[in-house]
């Protein structure tokens, strides 16, 4: 048995299907907060996506496969939590649970300390529950490529979450010790990310659990093989400036005849995933999981970094009709900067990485094209500010 936190979200919900497909015993853990969220922004999904109920009858009916599902806020229904756990004996948890959109930690005191309670309690508790059911369940949890700060020294290749130090005792003597990569966060979002890792640290250490963190770049893309097997299994695809990620927005902002929105330079670079690539990932995770005693094994869940601009330039060689606007940036980040991350774990074992080329672009236009009704032109301009 599987559970998945966090299931009825842009990861969370194909995931379950992949997995599902898979042959794996999948529950859906989720409080339905994402949902939420829409109604309070005044936004939505472009796609039409169906109820949590709908969801999984439908995949009942296509596949003949059963999917169940708990509504449940893990950062504050522990116990229930628990009852959960020991009743479904899962061996592996995916904690997809977080709140993950940047902008939306950085509107208002009201949405940082709704990111810092719901992620890190949330966290903590899943930890927790997993002490007090079987501590040899495997927890992947889904981090992020931002706890290191997008390469913040210069032609160096970002790791996969350690690296070694020299330490020198007061003799000045040196001794090699390995330390979790400095972290760097760029939001509070990115912040309640590396406290994460702090957890999982201290966890893993005193209670010998077996803990992945996947450290995942940017998604692109719209959804998988799966989710296209039938209307109501669509995922959903954000488009506004809150939770909307940069390629899918500006590919939207492409279908929708506006401009490219580029902050500040767009000399940032950052690391990029297609989501049937993170689907590939989270599986590769679930059958290698560490060893009980051994440290959180640690992956760069990404497969390539690109500049703002190139991705302008490869989407305007497809679509050559496509404008771009400049619009002064909205976050406190590097005005330019490079970045090289090491994701040979995965590639060692077998990732096959799907690349953003014109190919790939048309597809998302053509599927953003089919539901361009739903584009409320007011989400597009950033209504988050890091000042
Ligand atoms: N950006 C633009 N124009 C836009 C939107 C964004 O220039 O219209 C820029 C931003 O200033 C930033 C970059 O594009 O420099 C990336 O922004 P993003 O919104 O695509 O990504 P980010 O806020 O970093 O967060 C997303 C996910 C988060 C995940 C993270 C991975 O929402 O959950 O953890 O990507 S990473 O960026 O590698 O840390």
């Amino acid at each position: 048995m599987i559970i998945i936190v966090g299931g009825d979200g842009f990861v969370g919900w194909p995931l379950a299907l992949r997995l599902s497909a898979e042959c794996h015993d999948v529950h859906i853990v989720d409080n339905l907060s994402r949902r939420r969220i829409d109604l309070e922004l005044n936004s939505s999904s472009i796609t039409n996506i169906a109820s949590i109920e709908q969801r999984l009858e439908t995949w009942q009916r296509t596949t003949n496969k059963t999917i169940g599902f708990t509504n449940l806020d893990v950062s504050t229904e522990f116990e229930q939590l628990v009852s959960l756990f020991k009743t479904l004996k899962p061996t592996t948890i995916i904690h997809l649970g977080e709140q993950r959109s940047a902008p939306y930690s950085m509107k208002n005191s009201q949405t940082r300390r709704y990111t810092v309670r719901n992620n890190l309690n949330g966290t903590h508790n899943v930890l927790n529950a997993i002490l007090e059911t079987d501590r040899t369940i495997h927890l992947v949890h889904m981090g992020t490529m931002g706890v290191y700060g997008y390469g913040v020294v210069p032609d160096t290749v970002v790791p996969e979450g350690y690296i070694e130090v020299d330490i020198k005792n007061q003799k000045g003597v040196k001794s090699p010790v390995e330390i979790l990569h400095p972290t760097y966060p760029g939001s509070v979002y990115h912040m309640t990310k590396t406290q994460d890792a702090l957890f999982f640290q201290y966890y893993a250490k005193n209670y010998k659990m077996r803990i992945t963190d996947l450290h995942q770049g940017i998604i692109w893309g719209t959804g998988t093989k799966e989710t296209a097997l039938h209307p109501d299994l669509v995922n959903r695809f954000d488009y506004d400036s809150d939770y909307g990620t940069v390629l899918n927005r500006f590919m939207m902002e492409a279908v929708y005849d506006h401009p490219l929105t580029i902050y500040g330079t767009g000399q940032q670079t950052r690391a990029f995933i297609h989501i049937e690539n993170s689907m590939d990932c989270v599986e590769i995770a679930i059958k290698n999981p560490p060893n009980v005693g051994e440290r959180v094994k640690i992956f760069n869940q990404v497969t390539e970094t690109r500049s703002l601009l190139s991705l302008v330039e490869l989407i305007q060689s497809t679509f050559p009709y496509v404008k771009t606007q400049s619009v002064k940036n909205p976050r406190n980040e590097l005005v330019a900067n490079s970045l090289i991350a090491s994701n040979k774990q995965f590639l060692d074992l077998g990732l096959q990485p799907i690349f953003i080329t014109g190919d790939e672009l048309q597809k998302l236009y053509d599927f953003i094209q089919a539901h361009k009704s739903k584009i409320n032109e007011g989400n597009i301009l950033p209504l988050s500010f890091w000042n």
